[in-house]
Parts: C-alpha cells; structure tokens; sequence
C-alpha cells in the first residue's frame, strides 16, 4: 500500500484497523503534517484505482456482515434474492444485490433500519419529507465523527481553513444541514456562528458584524440575502464574505453567477441526503468542476429506469452504497437523484470520482404533451430571459385531458408595469423562449417582485395539480381566477 510504503509497517496494524472500522485516516497525524490547503484528508482523496477497490471492497463486506447479524432488514431483501454475504467476492458482485429507497424508511419507520443496538445511537436526523412521509436516520457516535470528517474535507476543497469564520444558514434540527456542517466546520478549526435558518435581518447584521467569511445556506436563501442587501443598500460584494458552501436542493449555473457576482464570493455545490448520510457525500473544490465523491464511504454507480447499469459520463439515477454507516447502512440505495459520473482526474488534485450537478429528481420530471422536461431546464430557460428574477413557481394540471403547463415567475422591478398589454407582451416574449428552447408550449404569467415566499429551508418550484392538492393561497388564485372567467368546478388552471 502506498502508505506502508510511505510511513513503513509499522503503519500496517493501525491501516488494518482503519480500514475495518471505517475510521478516518486523517486520525493518523502523519497525514494532518501533509495535509495542504486544499486537502483535507490527502491519503483518502487521493486514493484511486486497485488501493481504493480494495479499501471499498473490504468496508463493503464488513457493512454486509453487520445487516446480517443484525437482522436489519436488508437482510430478508437479501435472502429473498438468494444472495448471503459469501455471494459478494468482489466488487463487481455489488450488481447482484437488490435495491433498497425511501420506501425501505418508510416501512420501517421511525428506527426498524438500524443495524445496530438502539442504545448505540447518539443522534436522529430526518429527510425534508418533500417526496412523501419523513425518513428517520440514526447515527453512532463513529457516525458522527465520520460525518464530520467528510464535511471537513468539502468545506477545505471549498478553500475553507482554520483561518476562517462560517456563517451556517442551514436550518439546525431534524434537517441534516445545520449540525452537518457544523460538526464538520468545528472539526476543520474554523469558528462557527450558528445563525440556522430565517431571521433574515439578524443574518444580516452577523455578516456586518461578525464579518464572516464562509457562508453555508441554500442557494435560493444565498439569492435572497444578496438581493436583500441590495434593496438595503448594504455593499455585499464588498463584504467580508469570500466563499459559499451552497446546496440541498438542485440549482443552476445561472443562479450560481447570480450568487457570485451578488455576494462576491466563490460558491461551490453540495450534495447529500438523509438516508446517507447528510451533507458531505460530495462536494465541489475550488475549481468548481463537478463534485467530488467521498468514494472511501460510498461506492456510487448511475442506473437507467430499469436500473441498468449506464456507462461514464452518461446521464441516469445515482445510486449509493454506504461503506462505513454503523447505525443505517444501505445498499444500493436508489436515490432518485439525476446525474452523471467522471473519473477524469480533477487538476485539483483529487483522484476520486466526480459527479455532475444534479439536474433534478427522476420523479420531478414532467411529461407535458408527450414532451419530457425537467424544472432545471425551465429555469434555465427563464433565465436566459433578460428581466427574469429567478423566483418562479411551475404550475401543472391536467384539463379535458391535456397537460398544462403554467410558469408563474417575477420580473425585475423595473420592469413591472401596471399596463397589460405591457405585461403580456413581456409574457409572450418568455413564451416563444420556453417554447423555442424546450418544445413544450407554457403559460407565462408575471408576477410582481417579491410575490413568492423566501425560504431559508427548500425552495417549492412545482405544483402538480394532477398529483396534489394546492395550498390555500394558489387555490383562493385559482377560484378569483375561475370566477372572473365565470367557470365553476375544482381548482385547475382555467
Ligand atoms: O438536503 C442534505 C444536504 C444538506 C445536502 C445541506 C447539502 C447541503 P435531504 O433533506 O434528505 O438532505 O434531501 C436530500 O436533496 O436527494 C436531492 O434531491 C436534494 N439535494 C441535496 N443536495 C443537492 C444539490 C439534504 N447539491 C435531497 N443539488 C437529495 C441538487 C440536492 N439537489
């Protein structure tokens, strides 16, 4: 191993034990002497080909051991396929094994997933529940300290040091996001101010006063705060604020340069879920080119709809294997997540696999008339409409049978008019975009600045009527909206 090697065998007895138990290697001081800015934890980011197989295979079978004595239960999925642990002699042999989701949670629910005694979890956590019912997710106190360990190492790609003050914005509770990236910049030596999420004047008198230089929210929230500072007259570009770790909910290119330019930072992507983990799965360094993988605790592959396997580089669910969870391991869990995978190496440095942003969820896709399209793409096309805030809520619906689409977005507040004609002709302008961009034919409707809700937490960009019911306030527009045309019925756009 390219540690023996380096540090001599004596090495060895403390290597086995890492790699077994899942501990960080970054516990062995010799790599926190070489550890340069930019790397957290050099050994384990740079690990890469056989030594990396190896590492992997080795946790994979130690996860694999620990459902099936523990009877979580993965291991009736397991029995029903009639795979045991024995059946796993390689990597490769991952394809073999069923897959789990959110639907395994949700059986299970509140803790039937553990794989451990309940008396060895130390803290809860719970996904948003955007898709459906809350899943509960255990950790271990080695849980934990992994946890921190790898959001140390996306906050340092990031540029994040010791040096430095971080502002987390992230909501502090059931979310993972607060104490995720807390733990991890605490662990990294950075001085942390935990605003959590809201209070948006008190957000900004910490940036003005406390002069932070990281902050740590989602990026719709990081969206707001630079156009708050705007409206308030307060220089955020030239502030202390330098970097961003953003993420939690899918964003674009074009929101980041809107981040960018309006805080004067560099703003980086950050990817996890619950059922994970939390933050921390991956993360974008400084160059901002794809997000690195902490494959030494996960093994990610990308499957088709019918979860086939897909080659590199090709778009289709990411699909995650923990490697070192004590207390919620999964295998194969599916995430629902879009994207793709590279192993083409990083100039960063890091030698682990990259995953592109996450275009979106498979179950958010919209199928309008037989044309497939993502809200990702749709804000993309909003945005390349000069006067186009990037707050916008799609609405769809099914009437006399066909898919309708309508995008409600805000413009800029020089461009609001109180003339209608005006307006529509703006209205048409986004339309023909949409249309000429996409393919599907969409319902642009205005609206005033500041018409839609700004969260701390995820932002809401769909309703689908044909799925859901509206919240009160859409359906109060819908039934004015009805009236005035003079229909009756339920609450679909008319
Ligand atoms: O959102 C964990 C997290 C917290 C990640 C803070 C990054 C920063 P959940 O609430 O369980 O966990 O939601 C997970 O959010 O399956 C994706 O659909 C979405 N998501 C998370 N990060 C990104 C991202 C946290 N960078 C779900 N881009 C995931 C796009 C993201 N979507």
């Amino acid at each position: 191993m390219l540690l023996e090697s380096q540090y001599g065998e004596s090495a060895g007895y403390t290597i086995a034990l890492i790699i077994e138990q899942g501990a960080p290697f970054y516990d062995l001081g010799v790599f926190r002497e070489r550890a340069d800015v930019l790397m957290w934890d050099v050994y384990a980011e740079t690990l890469s080909g056989g030594e990396l197989e190896k590492i992997q295979f080795a946790r994979l079978k130690s996860t694999l051991k620990r459902i099936w004595e523990s009877g979580a239960p993965y291991r009736e999925k397991m029995e029903e396929a009639g795979l045991s642990p024995g059946d796993v002699k390689s990597l490769e042999d991952l394809e073999k094994l069923p897959f789990s989701s959110k639907d395994d949670f949700r059986k299970n629910y509140p803790l039937g997933m553990l794989a451990v005694s309940r008396k060895d979890v130390v803290r809860i956590h719970a996904s948003s529940g955007t898709t459906g019912t809350r899943t509960v997710v255990g950790y271990t106190e080695n849980d934990i300290e992994n946890w921190a360990q790898l959001v140390a190492r996306i906050a340092t790609a990031a540029g994040v040091t010791r040096e430095d003050i971080a502002q987390i914005s992230f909501t502090y509770g059931l979310f993972t996001g607060g104490f995720g990236l807390h733990y991890g910049l605490e662990k990294l030596g950075a001085m942390v101010i935990p605003v959590s999420g809201g209070q948006t004047e008190l957000q900004m008198s910490v940036i003005m006063e406390l002069k932070p230089s990281v902050l740590i929210s989602t990026p719709t929230y990081a969206l707001y705060l630079s156009e708050l500072g705007k409206e308030m007259g307060i220089d955020l570009p030239g502030s202390s604020l330098r970097v961003g770790l953003f993420g939690a909910e899918p964003w674009s290119e074009e929101i980041r340069a809107r981040i960018e330019s309006g805080l004067g930072i560099l703003a980086t992507d950050n990817y996890g879920l619950s059922e994970v983990t939390g933050p921390g799965v991956a993360g974008e360094c400084h160059l901002q080119n794809g997000l690195h993988i902490a494959e030494d605790h996960f093994i990610a592959e990308i499957v088709d709809e019918k979860g086939k396997p897909v080659g590199e580089g090709k778009q289709g669910e990411l699909v995650l294997t923990t490697l070192t969870r004590e207390a919620m391991p999964v295998i194969r869990f599916r995430t629902g997540d879009l994207t793709s995978i590279t192993r083409a190496e990083c100039e960063c440095g890091r030698k682990n696999a990259r995953m592109s942003r996450v275009v979106g969820r498979a179950d958010d896709m919209l199928i309008i008339k037989g044309v497939n399209v993502y809200p990702s793409q749709i804000e993309r096309a909003l945005l390349e409409v000069a006067g186009v805030e990037p707050h916008y809520l799609i609405v769809v619906d099914r009437r006399r049978g066909l898919d309708v689409l309508e995008v409600w977005v805000e413009v800029s507040e020089g461009l609001f008019s109180d003339d209608a004609m005006v307006m529509r002709a703006f209205e048409e302008k986004i339309e023909a975009h949409i249309k000429s961009t996409l393919n599907v034919r969409a319902s642009v409707r205005l609206k005033e600045p500041r018409t839609f809700d700004r969260t701390s937490g995820k932002a809401k960009r769909v309703i689908d009527l044909r799925r859901e019911e509206p919240p009160d306030w859409l359906r109060e527009e819908l039934r004015m909206r009805k009236g005035a045309k003079g229909e009756h019925g339920s609450a679909h756009l008319v």
